[in-house]
């Protein structure tokens, strides 16, 4: 073929390029392989950053994460089969979360596979992962790529956001068209996630509930963090006076500090509320399902629900006031809707939160002072917390059980979507994706504080971290195990399922890529190694050496483990 010829012609590999590049999409998260290594270099040639992990579990994870930092979708490319399958973890947990995702994946021969006849990596892929994703497409024709890619993203981002499957086999990549053929189908998605406003019938009798509210509430969930609509959020908070609980992820939505915010009387403002406000989030087991103990007398709630997905209207319990819409548009006809006169919540109820608020946070704050050698983790957190004050751009990526927990309690955050968890699944593994992404996405310094156990569901990403040379410390908490490293098997010479290797050195696995590896054992010393940290922007790993009696079963969900009431000798 002459130069000529090719000049005019496109090919599938290049068609994929032009119409992410066409939507902005210019990062794609994955692991290279038969058949999608060639299209990675490409890619990488045509200007789209492509960040090459060691398993597509955490480059799924971090194109999630990224969807929920940018609202557009993460780009995740994987092989076929295994490396689909890895993959297929956080497709699943993006569309648990609502995180706008993509998983690209290079698939077998259709011919083959569909008669089973034993290709390379066969499976049918699209059949296994639509349960798992918002939807899922196959592209046969090179021509159909520019449409493909568009319905991807529009079903990634409108609506409620979720993961969407893209299936690419093999031949696709090499099939041939005319270039102007080929631009001509591209298409640039026009107005992806549009606002769906809400009735103005619902935002009235919303309001009017609200206003006859004796003890009002509002809950801030994930999804509000990820509307970006952070002014209006705040404005509609202050100007109606309520309290408010931020969920997990919505932390820093309004800084933890905020005379509002309810987060440290947490457990009474759920019993006492009598009409509660959910702002993108959801009544699932993280809020009790909206009933039971936590949540006072049966029947002695009611709740407003805003969210763009009708269907989550009355899932657990009755919503007295569903406001079904985008949350910009929900919060701005709110705003608009409560005038320059609201009158603020009765001051017996606002001050019975503040006071408990008061109380709270005085009894923790002589724990976060202590200086004990091990380290509990209040004393570890305490440090950790003063670290965030003065850098509140820093985003927090946390995971763990009591290290989870300790630390979202602890540490107050001051900014939106600065910190990123373990989301509705509580799932261990995210930690290395997230922080990649985070550092990624918005080239701030990321500091993850993570258990032992979930450090290691991830841990050869530090390769990663190195590579890339990201701004990125990780803070291990290594009491030993699993919740705690003091259980004991007595029964055969294997150790107790939850413990691991006594003092290990999470460090020098850092040390080990080129990375700065640090062992502290005290608060003080884990301040001088994080500061120093901040200050290099050096990828580091410290390892903090925490009591190994100082956890519990499950942090604070202990509760949730089914107990036998069968006697063994
Ligand atoms: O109001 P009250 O009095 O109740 O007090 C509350 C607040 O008001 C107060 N508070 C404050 N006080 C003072 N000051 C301030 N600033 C303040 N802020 C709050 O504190 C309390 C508590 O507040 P909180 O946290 O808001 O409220 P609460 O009641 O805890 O909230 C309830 C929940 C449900 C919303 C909350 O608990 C929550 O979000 N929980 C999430 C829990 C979660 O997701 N956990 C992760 C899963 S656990 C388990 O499954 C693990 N596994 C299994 C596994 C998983 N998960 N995944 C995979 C892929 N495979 C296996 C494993 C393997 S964890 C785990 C590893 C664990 O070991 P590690 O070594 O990693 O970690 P360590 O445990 O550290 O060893
Ligand atoms: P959390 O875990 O913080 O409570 P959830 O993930 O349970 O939050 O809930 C997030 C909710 O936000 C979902 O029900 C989702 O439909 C909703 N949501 C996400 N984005 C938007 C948006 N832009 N407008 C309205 N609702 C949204
Ligand atoms: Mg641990």
């Amino acid at each position: 073929m002459t130069d000529a010829a090719t000049e005019d012609l496109t090919d599938g590999f290049h068609l994929i390029i032009d119409a992410l590049k066409l939507n902005d999409l210019n990062i794609i998260y994955g692991v290279p392989g038969i058949p999608i290594t060639d299209f990675g270099r490409m890619a990488q040639a045509e200007g789209i950053r492509v960040l090459s992990f060691r398993h597509e579990q955490h480059a799924g994870y971090a194109a999630a994460i990224a969807g929920f930092l940018t609202k557009k979708p993460g780009i995740c490319l994987t092989v076929s089969a295994p490396g689909f399958l890895n993959g297929l973890t956080a497709l699943a947990h993006a569309t648990t979360n609502c995180f706008p995702m993509i998983l690209i994946s290079g698939s077998s021969e259709r011919e083959i596979v569909d008669l089973q006849q034993g290709d390379y990596e066969e499976m049918d892929q699209l059949a296994i992962a639509k349960p798992l994703c918002k939807a899922a497409f196959r592209v046969l024709h090179a021509e159909d790529i520019g449409i493909a890619v568009a319905r991807a993203i529009r079903a990634a981002v409108s609506g409620r956001p979720g993961g969407v499957y893209l299936d690419l086999p093999a031949k696709l990549f090499g099939q041939v068209m005319d270039a102007a053929e080929g631009a001509k189908s591209l298409v640039k998605v026009i107005d992806p996630a549009p606002a769906q406003l809400p009735a103005p019938a619902s935002v009235k009798r919303a309001l009017d509930l609200l206003k006859s509210a004796k003890r009002p509430l509002i809950i801030l969930g994930k999804g509000a963090a990820y509307a970006q609509v952070d002014d209006d959020i705040r404005a509609f908070v202050e100007k109606s006076g309520i309290p408010y609980l931020p969920m997990s992820m919505a932390k820093g939505l309004l800084p933890d500090t905020h005379p509002q915010s309810a987060g440290a009387a947490r457990s009474l403002a759920l019993k006492e509320a009598d009409v509660v406000v959910m702002v993108g989030a959801r009544l699932n087991w993280l809020l009790s399902h909206g009933k039971g103990k936590s949540w006072g007398e049966t029947g002695s709630k009611k709740f407003i629900q805003i969210d763009i997905e009708p269907k989550e209207m009355d899932s657990n319990v009755e919503i007295a006031a569903p406001v079904v819409g985008d949350i910009g548009s929900c919060i701005t006809a709110f705003l608009a809707g409560m005038g320059d006169n609201w009158a603020a919540p009765p001051a017996d109820w606002t001050d019975a939160i503040k006071t408990k608020v008061e109380t709270n946070v005085a009894r923790m704050a002589p724990k976060l002072q202590n200086n004990n050698v091990p380290m509990d983790y209040q004393g570890a957190l305490g440090a950790m917390r003063t670290v965030i004050k003065e850098n509140p751009e820093i985003i927090l990526v946390n995971e763990g059980a009591n290290t989870l927990d300790f630390t979202r309690s602890i540490i107050d955050m001051y900014k939106p979507r600065k910190r990123l968890d373990v989301g509705t699944w509580g799932v261990m593994g995210i930690g290395m994706g997230q922080s990649i992404a985070a550092a990624v996405e918005t080239g701030c310094q990321v500091i993850a504080i993570e258990g032992d156990s979930a450090f290691g569901f991830s841990g050869m990403e530090v390769e990663t971290i190195c590579r890339y040379n990201l701004p990125i410390c990780i803070v291990v908490f290594n009491n030993n195990g699993i919740y705690r490293g003091t259980d004991v098997n007595s029964t055969s010479n294997d150790v107790a399922s939850t413990v691991f290797v006594k003092d290990a050195r999470y460090d020098q696995m850092m040390a080990a890529f080129g990375g700065v590896g640090i062992y502290v054992t005290s608060p003080a010393d884990l301040t001088v190694a994080v500061n120093e940290a901040i200050a290099s922007g050096k990828p580091t790993l410290i390892n903090a050496v925490i009591d190994e009696n100082a956890g519990t079963e499950s942090g604070r969900i202990g509760n949730l483990n089914p107990q036998s009431v069968v006697k063994k000798k």
